[in-house]
């Protein structure tokens, strides 16, 4: 069954031509094979879209009912027939939006059956047939992972449960799901903590849960080389929601964490711009920091709305927004295993299927034209010059000094003292700095 009848394959690009020219649906901007910075667009942004807000998710609230058409949710309908249409409507939609990746949990794509022995049958009679769907369209697996947050058996957490039995049903599922993405050739494998968290400190021992989190991270690290999986395992922060706390609260909170249970090396993040705002920074800031501090995987893509403080998950509309974080991956040197997951959901009136694509085009394109800006920024390195500049102390002797190890807190005071210290303020040139931005913003094409 084709379910997407009315859209052509794949979405063109179509630049600036007018839109009734193409149906309506085409890239201004997104042209997969235009060289940006050394590589094609589609390289530089590994661009996937994601199964659970697209095809599993009905369009529900928690004031309301699905208002999506999505005919395999229905009730009465077969778990494996229902699966089964689910996994053609989503190759047929990513071939048709020319996009070279996807990712998924284990419950998107397979019923979970009565116990963990049938949730396995399923998922591998499922990840079987999303293998030749793969090879069919050439669609690639950016990531997988493991729902370890909706069943009420999580409530409490899944590594971070008091109940040690919740752990080890954990571990059965992340098992297999690591394995299924490694079957898959997936580029990397996420752990999202949804509930390992609490949502009160009067039940909580928090060095507890945080030692039974940290053991976790290590027996899957010690599965991926058993296996011989070589993708990236990604941790993906968020401050809150659905727990009132949760412990891998941001970038920094988790390279903290990494450290202390010596993870660093094993573990990078996978960072998303709607939980990057919740947590109080800005996508900018959780991309800068990962990159600089070595431990940035991937993204996922998408934007709050700032009069909400929930996670809404709207498709990316800013250039604005997003050109400084990309400006930052780049300067980093791009993504390796990573990329930009569509990590998106529709507004729940958006119920006809073609909003789906229109939803992902206009993001994709947001996100290209955010290259084309990170690329001009790079290339005219007025940023870097002008950090070299404020910095540049730092780089010559006074800088060397301080930082040698053999140099004191009273040798620094008592030539202070003795020099007449007495240094000048200088001009941070922020509005300065941000004109020059906005220039580059309005003039790139
Ligand atoms: C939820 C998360 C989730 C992860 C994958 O807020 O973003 O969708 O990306 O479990
Ligand atoms: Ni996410
Ligand atoms: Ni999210």
């Amino acid at each position: 069954m084709v379910f997407f009848p009315d859209i052509a394959e794949p979405v063109p690009f179509a630049g600036t031509a007018p839109s009734d020219e193409t149906g309506g649906l085409a890239y201004r901007v997104y042209d997969p094979s235009r060289v940006v910075a050394g590589k094609t667009m589609a390289e530089q942004l590994r661009i996937a879209v994601c199964y659970w807000h697209s095809f599993n998710w009905p369009g529900a609230d928690i004031f309301g009912h699905g208002t999506f058409d999505r005919p395999w949710l229905e009730p009465g309908v077969d778990p494996m027939d229902g699966a089964m249409a689910k996994q053609d409507a989503a190759f047929e939609f990513f071939a048709k939006l020319g996009t070279p990746y996807y990712c998924f949990h284990d419950v998107d794509m397979a019923p979970e059956g009565t116990d963990l022995r049938e949730f396995r049958s399923n998922l591998d009679a499922m990840v079987d047939r999303a293998g030749e769907k793969m090879a069919e369209t050439g669609v690639e697996l950016l990531w997988g992972t493991a729902n370890l947050f909706s069943h009420p058996r999580y409530a409490a957490g899944a590594a971070t449960n008091p109940d040690p039995d919740v752990f080890t049903h954990a571990a059965a599922q992340v098992r297999q799901m690591l394995e299924a993405t490694h079957r898959l050739g997936g580029h990397n494998y996420v752990l999202w903590g949804g509930r390992e968290g609490y949502e009160t400190l009067l039940n909580t021992r928090m060095t507890q849960e945080a030692d039974q989190l940290a053991r976790f991270l290590h027996l899957v690290a010690d599965h991926k080389r058993s296996i011989g999986f070589d993708g990236t395992l990604l941790i993906e922060p968020k401050p809150q929601e659905p727990t009132k706390h949760q412990y891998d609260y941001d970038s920094a909170t988790v390279h903290g964490f990494l450290e202390r249970y010596d993870l660093l090396g094993e573990y990078f993040v996978n960072i998303e711009v709607n939980h990057a705002t919740l947590s109080g920074h800005s996508f900018h800031h959780e991309v800068a920091y990962a990159v600089d501090n070595g431990i940035f995987g991937s993204v996922d893509a998408n934007r709050g709305d700032p009069q909400n403080g929930w996670d809404t998950d709207q498709f990316p509309n800013s250039v604005d927004d997003l050109a400084p974080a990309v400006y930052e991956i780049l300067r980093g040197g791009g993504f390796t295993t990573g990329g930009f997951n569509f990590d998106t959901k529709l507004r729940r009136q958006s119920i006809d299927r073609t909003d789906l694509f229109h939803g992902h085009v206009g993001g994709i394109d947001t996100l290209a034209r955010a290259l084309l800006v990170a690329e001009a920024m790079l290339d005219d390195g007025t940023l870097e010059a002008a950090r070299d500049r404020r910095y540049a102390g730092w780089a010559g002797d006074k800088g060397a000094h301080i930082m040698d190890p053999a140099t004191t807190l009273a040798g620094l005071a008592d030539a202070a003292v003795e020099g007449g210290s007495d240094p000048k303020p200088v001009s941070g040139r922020q509005e300065w700095l941000e004109n020059h931005v906005n220039a580059m913003t309005w003039s790139v094409s």
